[in-house]
């Protein structure tokens, strides 16, 4: 891994800039003095010999390609200066006619520092206003040549740098991270024949078929117009009142109401790109592909009372713990899937594979992974990149082609017009973050912001002032004026209708349910619950519940009695005998599938201390995390130094006030009396147990802490009086045999055999 890093041009300099070792990194100060004009100049400003005119562009290379590196900015060192390099004297008080008199109209320095400022804020994004992104790399397994002439598949081992942005879809850019959501999966590969963006999500279907109703979705999500609310979230009658009112979206619902929407960490959620797309080989012969991600650390979500809680303690839980991981080194890594399937089989199928309310289930088109995506470098600046990064639908490479699914169509057009008001114009392609690796040379000219110089008087083409300049890459160079050979083509009457087979709304929404463990269920259903009871108007209601009753009757009756309301009438559906499904569970679809490759890596372990502990036992356990690779805590009282029992000083790195239980993944209490009895006199230290026990989280209870079990009414079984795996409790002269048995726990993720509905405790 650390090999493929240092072969990344956008990671090379990284490590050198950290330990301020960045000699020919990046430039110290703002300006970058330009090199002396190359002998052979032949045009007037290279004659000219003005040193501005620069060297001319070597053949082919974009000025705008290079590495980041050519914009990095580092102002170690150096004087403050205004926008225009002049120096700055004092920074701390406008020019005044007199130490009491008027600030005078000549200042500006004052004038361009507040003008600046006072245009520092670029509209959000319409939706997924709210992400966090990475740098790092795709590596190819093998090559893909009988399906693809897509450049990254074409070699083993071929790296290909990508940028990834994760986010979620309704709140505003500083809402919470943990709302209740669709997470947005965004991958810019900059390959060597241009830019290729893979615009997923972490769900692998739709609310909507046809991009028609898009703008209609999205305002029915988002705060409501009259007052604004609420932020962040879908509980509210106008999404309610949409999606009952469209059955089309009742497979995604029930996605969105599964403990997907609820990722423990962008680390540990699938990705997928949604819609059919195309693999075009060679011969210009095409495929049928889905795309999907597939975290290593295997899937893991947190539950509803956790978020909301975290959503208060750390609204940046989301962009924090995936900073964190990349900082220690923790490279969080996905590995590509793809579905392939021929048109006529897709003809076969019983659903649409143009319909992006349907999945192709795994057991019917098995996944082949071929990948691999590791992020392993932090943005320097998160407006220059994580906020300016323009991803397009509309951006494929020669290989990769689109379907015909119409929800994708009104995509290819949105991406790039969105920018056009979001990053001020026709250029954000020469932002930074935005530029190709590829050259790119053709004769759009000008707009807003135009930072590339183009040479030369022709900017057409054809022509031959130019010898014909840039050409056409045409067949001869590989790049086939057929992109992808179709289909046989249908009638081609102009019609607004939709193929037969989107009417299906309930096939897949019940393979779904079905397919999920019974907690998963009880938590699908908790879900509507929640949100429906949020929904002031009882008939929505009732059109949401009746229409579950064409997916689960088990479902729509525990959610009526959620919502204490009799069962309605199912609802009518568009196509009362739909064509039987090839898979009717596949267990693919449940979390519980993917474990992930088990072990507790990156995960963080609270261990509670106050004076009076024991502080060996405490030690040893730190240590053992440590080495496992989880992130030991200590949290105490207050911060500082404790003295524990055995005469040890233990320095917190954490409060109970600071860091709330529901902020880690596992709890250890120690050992010690009078330790004990410290912390029990601290109210947060029974919510931290609290919230621990209900979120299903491991807890360690050492010698004397079992007391806090009691105080914290902690149920000493399972509800079925068997014991609870997930509670250990024990002395400190078996530590070796609990620290094992602890780790076990806490790479098993939660311990849902203590799930109840309302909870225990
Ligand atoms: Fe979209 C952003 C994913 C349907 C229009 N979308 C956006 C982002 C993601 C997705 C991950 C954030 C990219 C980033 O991090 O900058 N969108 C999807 C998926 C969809 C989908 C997986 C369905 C399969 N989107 C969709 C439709 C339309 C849009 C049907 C419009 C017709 N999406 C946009 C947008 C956004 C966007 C308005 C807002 C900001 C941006 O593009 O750059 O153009």
């Amino acid at each position: 891994t650390q090999a493929l890093a240092a072969a990344q041009p956008h990671n090379a300099a990284k490590a050198a800039e950290h330990e301020g070792l960045a000699s020919d990194g990046a430039p110290m100060g703002q300006s970058v003095e330009p090199p002396i004009p190359a002998a052979g100049a032949s045009t007037l400003s290279e004659l000219n010999l003005n040193a501005k005119a620069g060297e001319a562009a070597a053949a082919g290379q974009d000025p705008l390609s290079q590495p980041l590196q050519r914009t990095r900015v580092d102002a170690t060192g150096q004087r403050l200066t205004t926008n225009q390099g002049v120096p700055v004297a004092d920074n701390q008080n406008s020019l005044k006619a007199g130490a009491r008199g008027p600030v005078l109209l000549e200042d500006f320095i004052l004038r361009e520092k507040i003008t600046h400022f006072d245009h520092e804020r670029i509209p959000e994004r319409i939706v997924h206003a709210r992400g966090s992104g990475a740098h790092g790399f795709f590596e190819c397994y093998e090559p893909l040549h009988s399906l693809t002439m897509a450049a990254p598949f074409q070699e083993a081992g071929k790296v290909t740098p990508v940028f990834v942005r994760f986010s979620t879809v309704a709140g505003e850019r500083g809402s919470k991270d943990t709302a209740r959501d669709v997470r947005g999966f965004a991958v810019k590969f900059y390959t060597d024949e241009g830019n290729w963006d893979l615009v997923g999500n972490n769900m692998p279907v739709f609310f909507i078929q046809d991009a028609m109703k898009f703008p209609d979705l999205v305002h029915a999500v988002k705060p409501e117009p009259h007052h604004g609310m609420p932020q962040a979230a879908s509980a509210h009658d106008t999404f309610w009142d949409f999606v009952g009112l469209m059955p089309e979206s009742t497979h995604m619902l029930m996605w969105a109401m599964s403990d997907r929407a609820l990722p423990r960490s962008y680390r540990t959620m699938q990705g997928f790109g949604v819609h059919t797309f195309r693999l075009v080989n060679a011969q210009g012969e095409s495929r049928f592909v889905k795309f999907h991600w597939q975290p290593r650390l295997g899937t893991h979500s947190l539950v509803w009372d956790e978020a909301v809680k975290i959503s208060g303690a750390d609204p940046d839980y989301h962009r924090r713990d995936l900073w964190e991981a990349i900082e220690a080194g923790e490279y969080p890594e996905w590995e590509l899937g793809l579905q392939v399937f021929t048109e006529e089989e897709a003809q076969a199928f019983s659903f649409d594979v143009l319909d992006a309310t349907k999945i192709v289930p795994e057991e019917l088109v098995p996944v082949q992974v071929v990948g691999r995506l590791v992020l392993n470098r932090n943005p320097d600046n998160f407006f220059a990149e994580t906020e300016q990064v323009a991803f397009c639908a509309a951006h494929v490479i020669r290989g990769i082609d689109f379907s015909n699914d119409p929800l994708l169509a009104g995509r290819i057009h949105s991406y790039v017009d969105t920018q056009i008001s979001r990053l001020g114009g026709p250029n954000f392609h020469e932002i930074p973050i935005n530029a190709p690796v590829a050259p790119v040379h053709n004769n759009q000219r000008d707009g807003m912001h135009r930072q590339a110089i183009h040479r030369g008087r022709v900017a057409y083409e054809p022509n031959s002032l130019a010898g014909g300049c840039p050409f056409q890459a045409g067949a001869a160079q590989g790049f086939m004026s057929v992109r992808s050979r179709q289909e046989a083509q249908e009638s081609r009457d102009k019609v607004r209708i939709k193929p037969e087979k989107f009417a299906d709304h309930y096939t897949q929404a019940r393979l779904f349910f079905d397919s999920q463990s019974p907690v998963e269920q009880a938590h699908i259903a908790a879900a509507f619950r929640f949100e429906l009871s949020k929904v002031t108007v009882p008939a929505v209601r009732e059109r949401v519940v009746a229409s579950l009753r064409n997916v689960s009757e088990e479902l729509a009756a525990q959610v009526a009695a959620g919502l204490g309301m009799p069962l309605p009438a199912a609802l009518p559906r568009a196509l009362p005998t739909p064509a039987e499904p090839e898979v009717r569970h596949s267990s693919a679809l449940s979390l519980m599938a993917r474990p992930g490759e088990g072990g507790i890596r990156t995960r963080k372990i609270a261990l509670l201390v106050a004076d009076g502990v024991d502080g060996a036992s405490l030690q040893a356990l730190v240590g053992k995390l440590f080495e496992a690779g989880a992130v030991p805590r200590l949290v105490g009282p207050r911060l500082g130094a404790f003295a524990t029992a055995d005469g040890l000083t233990l320095q917190a790195d954490a409060t109970l006030e600071n860091s709330p239980g529901f902020l880690f993944d596992a709890l250890v209490l120690p050992d010690g009396a009078d330790g004990v009895a410290a912390l029990s006199r601290a109210g947060q230290t029974l919510e931290f147990v609290k919230d621990q026990f209900r979120h299903c989280k491991p807890i360690l209870m050492l010698g004397a802490s079992h007391a806090l079990a009691t105080l914290a009414d902690l149920p000493p079984t399972l509800p079925d009086g068997e014991p609870d795996p997930g509670l250990l409790i024990g002395d400190v002269a078996d530590l070796d045999a609990l620290a094992d048995a602890f780790m076990t726990a806490i790479a098993r993720h939660r311990h849902f055999e203590r799930d109840q509905d309302p909870p225990a405790i």
